[in-house]
This record gives C-alpha cells, sequence and structure tokens, in this order.
C-alpha cells in the first residue's frame, strides 16, 4: 500500500495545452501583442528582426514556413498550469494561396483572438471576414473567440468607439478587453486568460453528453457554453 501511494505522489499530469490563434489586419498590433506577453516586455517595432532586442529573444520565436510565428507560454491560469500555444499567422491577406494555408493552421487550433486597432476602422470592419473564414466548417456555436481592441494608449487618435467594440463582441457573443502593447503589466495576460477560458467551457461543453445519448428523445440544440432543451 505505502509503495502505491508514493509512486501515485510522483505521476504529474503534463500542463493542459491550448492550442490558438491570433489574427487581425495589418497593423492592427497582432504581433507586438503577442511579443510583450511573451517576452514580458515592450519592444517597440517588434517587426524589425535583427535587431539586438529581437536577436535577444529570438530563441522564444518559432519561425515555421510561410512567415507564421509560434510561440508557447507556460502560465498558471485560474491555478492551473497550462502551456499556451499561439500562433501569429502574419498581416491577414485575402490572397487564396494565403487562405488554404490559414485553413489548414485554423483547423488545428483550439481558440482565436481577433485584434483590431482602435486608431483605424479599416482593422475593425476587416475582423467579420476573417470570423467568417474560421467559422467555414465548423459548427458555429463551438468556436472559442476573444475580441480584442488594441493600442489603447492612443486615445486621442481613437475612430472606433469603445461602445461598438461592445457592440460586436456581444454579437459574437465572446469577451471583449482592451489593450495597450507598450507596456508590459498584469493588464497584458487578460486576453490570453480569457482565451483559455474560453476553451475550457468549449472543451467542457463537448463533454457534456447530448440529451439524445442519454436516452431522452427531445431535441437539443448547442449555444455556446449551455444547452439549449
Ligand atoms: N501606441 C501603440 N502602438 C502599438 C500598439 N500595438 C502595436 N503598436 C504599433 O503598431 C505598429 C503595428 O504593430 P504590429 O504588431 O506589427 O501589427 P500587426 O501587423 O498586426 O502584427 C507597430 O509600429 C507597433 O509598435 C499599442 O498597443 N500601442
Ligand atoms: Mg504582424
Amino acid at each position: 500500500m505505502k509503495l502505491l501511494t508514493r509512486t501515485k505522489k510522483q505521476v504529474t499530469n503534463p500542463p493542459n495545452i491550448y492550442k490558438t490563434m491570433i489574427l487581425g489586419t495589418a497593423g492592427s498590433g497582432v504581433t507586438t501583442l503577442t511579443r510583450t506577453f511573451i517576452w514580458e516586455c515592450y519592444y517597440d517595432d517588434p517587426t524589425i528582426e535583427g535587431s539586438p532586442v529581437y536577436n535577444h529573444f529570438s530563441h522564444l520565436v518559432n519561425h515555421t514556413d510561410h512567415q507564421v510565428d509560434s510561440y508557447r507560454k507556460r502560465i498558471s491560469i485560474d491555478n492551473e498550469q497550462v502551456i499556451l500555444e499561439v500562433l501569429d499567422l502574419g498581416s491577414y491577406t485575402h490572397d487564396e494561396a494565403g487562405s488554404a494555408l490559414r485553413k489548414l493552421y485554423m483547423k488545428d487550433s483550439e481558440g482565436f483572438m481577433l485584434v483590431y486597432s482602435i486608431t483605424s476602422r479599416e482593422s475593425f470592419r476587416g475582423l467579420d471576414a476573417i470570423r467568417s473564414e474560421i467559422l467555414d466548417d465548423r459548427n458555429r456555436s463551438a468556436v472559442p473567440f476573444v475580441l480584442v481592441a488594441s493600442k489603447s494608449d492612443l486615445e486621442e487618435q481613437r475612430v472606433v468607439s469603445h461602445q461598438e467594440g461592445e457592440e460586436l463582441a456581444l454579437s459574437w457573443e465572446c469577451p471583449y478587453l482592451t489593450t495597450n502593447a507598450t507596456i508590459y503589466d498584469d493588464a497584458i495576460q487578460g486576453p490570453f486568460e480569457q482565451m483559455v477560458r474560453e476553451i475550457r467551457k468549449s472543451r467542457e461543453g463537448a463533454k457534456t453528453p447530448r440529451v439524445e445519448e442519454r436516452g431522452d428523445r427531445r431535441k437539443t440544440r448547442s449555444l455556446g457554453d449551455c444547452m439549449i432543451l
């Protein structure tokens, strides 16, 4: 008995991996937000590769082919140690080749952070097309999203109101957060934490047995994390 107890204590579950993707039209702040979160500091132009700061952190960037950057960070969210994987596919374009590649990566991701800049209406408008592409081939209610309004420090250049962001999130039934990626503080983790929570809800929803499977003949319809009977 004693031996069994000891063996049990030594076994620790590997941390849960959450595969996420961060998307937005060019210039929205996708790369900056990701790198400030991963690197735990802000560097004013993370796109300048080969700079001293970039070289310092480059081992944390896993460049795949096709200019896709992938990152992994181990963090504690709600007392659970998780490994958060973040894919940054670069600027969003509608060209067919890019789109086919994106779809492959999208299929492999569990949650999506959609970013627009409060200083660009175009970036706000662009999100609908991105979301539609993600929802292609998927059960609409089962996709975890987080909406992020970036560059909150540029209030004087704001062209998209806070209310518009809130309304969009309401229509998508997803969390809405604002960020300033030029400062590394606890707030930068907010959207990523929320992303993990949305994925958890979706996983839990997937585990809930459908009523038919429990032998009940009533029809069910899944809506986000709730079950309509
Ligand atoms: N003031 C401010 N600038 C930002 C913020 N996030 C990104 N930027 C700047 O916006 C520009 C585009 O950012 P980037 O991350 O490359 O956008 P991406 O094309 O969506 O990856 C860069 O010059 C960043 O330094 C922010 O929160 N505040
Ligand atoms: Mg980028």
